[in-house]
């Protein structure tokens, strides 16, 4: 199997930790942003992950490329159905200011070259505005963030998101909040950095290694 990934896409950091968790090994595929031909060739348009099968067949949607291969749940997928309506908004509210903070960052990680990083910086800054304002309002984004880190996340481990196992919301969840290591000016609160670092015990997940391997 093959998986085709941004190493700092949330969407395939959460399969890069399933991956993990499963002992599933892989052939690592990072992708250079800019490029559009390998996605829209695989799936027909330009979105990571993508997993590719050895009959030559090709998945994208990072939960459904997980659940294929979970075959004896160990994610436990129905607390992410009874869980479904209050963790996809929450994820979108987490992902805004992660996003906000960690993109200027993510740019100068060794993932990007200097087309990728123009290509990246120039369709981001529509939405969100030029990036050097990002970094300097960072302040904004980083209260919005610890609000709901502590008011959403915190106050729902058990030691795990709602529950005193791993699940595939903890994937989720880690997956949008790992970003933020990339960000000088981010201090974790120590309870969320501990969560975070039991879900990368749980998994064995390393965030660079899917690069340098
Ligand atoms: N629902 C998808 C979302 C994947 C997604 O949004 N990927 C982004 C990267 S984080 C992407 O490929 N964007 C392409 C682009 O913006 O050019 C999943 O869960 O796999």
């Amino acid at each position: 199997m093959k998986l085709y990934h941004y190493v700092h896409c949330p969407f395939c950091v959460r399969v890069r930790m399933g991956l993990s968790f499963l002992g599933q090994d892989f052939e690592s595929r990072v992708t250079p942003y800019d490029d559009e031909a390998t996605p829209i060739r695989l799936t027909g348009k330009k979105m990571l992950p993508i997993m590719e099968y050895e009959d030559g067949s090709a998945l994208n949607e990072s939960l459904d490329i997980l659940k294929k291969l979970d075959v004896n749940d160990r994610l436990d997928w129905k607390q992410f159905s009874a869980n479904e309506s209050t963790l996809n908004p929450l994820l979108d509210r987490i992902g805004s200011p992660v996003h906000s903070l960690a993109m200027p960052y993510w740019i100068w990680t060794p993932e990007f070259g200097e087309s990728s990083r123009k290509y990246f910086q120039t369709k981001k800054e529509v939405k969100r505005g030029p990036f050097k304002d990002l970094v300097k309002n960072h302040k904004t984004f980083v209260d919005i963030l610890d609000l709901i880190l502590f008011n959403e996340v915190l106050s729902e481990l058990k030691p795990f998101y709602k529950s005193d196992k791993i699940t595939i919301m903890d994937l989720m969840i880690a997956a949008h909040v790992w970003g933020m290591y990339v960000v000088p000016e981010y201090q974790f609160a120590p309870h969320i950095h501990a969560y975070l670092m039991r879900v990368k015990a749980e998994t064995g997940f390393n965030y660079h290694e899917d690069y340098w391997r």
